[in-house]
């Protein structure tokens, strides 16, 4: 029997029970960058998909916006402690992007404009749980917040979501990025709280 009722603490809101462990909700979109923001014209970005040695596929930015795409709606949560429900954005499915792409590597490395990488296993990037994302909340994605295009993996913590994206190495072995390479978790589940890289 349950002693003290439910709906009376008044924690488990709708909105806490989204909430990982340590998180706490902002309603604004705080910029989290290591570096300056780079600025690259549309007509000289690419994204590109390469196995370390040769590029498999290469997109232009019209050839990528010709490429599907949907409205997702995820929450966000950064391993500095803020979490932000139900945001919206525009983007590509790496489901989309990786369709022809045949690899036995499982790992995948994103790298970014201005050099910031980040490491995740391959099958995170499947099944609609990625997007190469280009507007939010209906419009252009800012410059700060990774535009023109960024990856989203709204279900690891955001810095697996680099901004900036400029392409995705394949890798046959394991390899940290710039955060996982200072100490922050090889993963990244917000759920099991692996924010450092002692965390299980
Ligand atoms: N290229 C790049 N991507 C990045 C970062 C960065 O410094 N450079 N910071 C990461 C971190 S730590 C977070 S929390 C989010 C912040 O995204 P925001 O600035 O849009 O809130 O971007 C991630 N992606
Ligand atoms: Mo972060």
């Amino acid at each position: 029997m349950d002693i003290v009722s439910r709906g009376f603490s008044g924690r488990r809101s709708p909105e806490n029970a989204k909430l990982p462990p340590g998180q706490y909700l902002t309603t604004d979109f705080p910029v989290l960058s290591a570096g300056p923001t780079p600025h690259v014209p549309l007509d000289r970005w690419e994204f590109t998909i390469d196995d370390g040695t040769r590029v498999l596929q290469r997109w232009d930015w019209k050839s990528f916006r010709d490429l599907p795409s949907e409205i997702i709606t995820v929450d966000l949560h950064c391993v500095t402690r803020w979490s932000k429900l139900g945001t919206s954005w525009e983007g590509v499915s790496l489901d989309t992007i990786l369709m022809d792409v045949q690899t036995d590597s499982p790992y995948a490395l994103a790298r970014s404009y201005g050099d910031y990488t980040t490491n995740l296993p391959l099958n995170d990037l499947r099944n609609r749980q990625a997007w190469i994302a280009f507007r939010f909340d209906g419009k252009d994605l800012a410059p700060e917040h990774g535009g023109p295009a960024r990856l989203l993996v709204p279900h690891l913590y955001l810095w697996k979501s680099a901004k900036w994206i400029r392409g995705i190495t394949l890798i046959p072995h394991d390899q940290p990025g710039f955060w996982e390479s200072l100490g922050y978790h090889n993963y990244g589940d917000p759920w099991r709280e692996q924010r450092y890289s002692g965390d299980e």
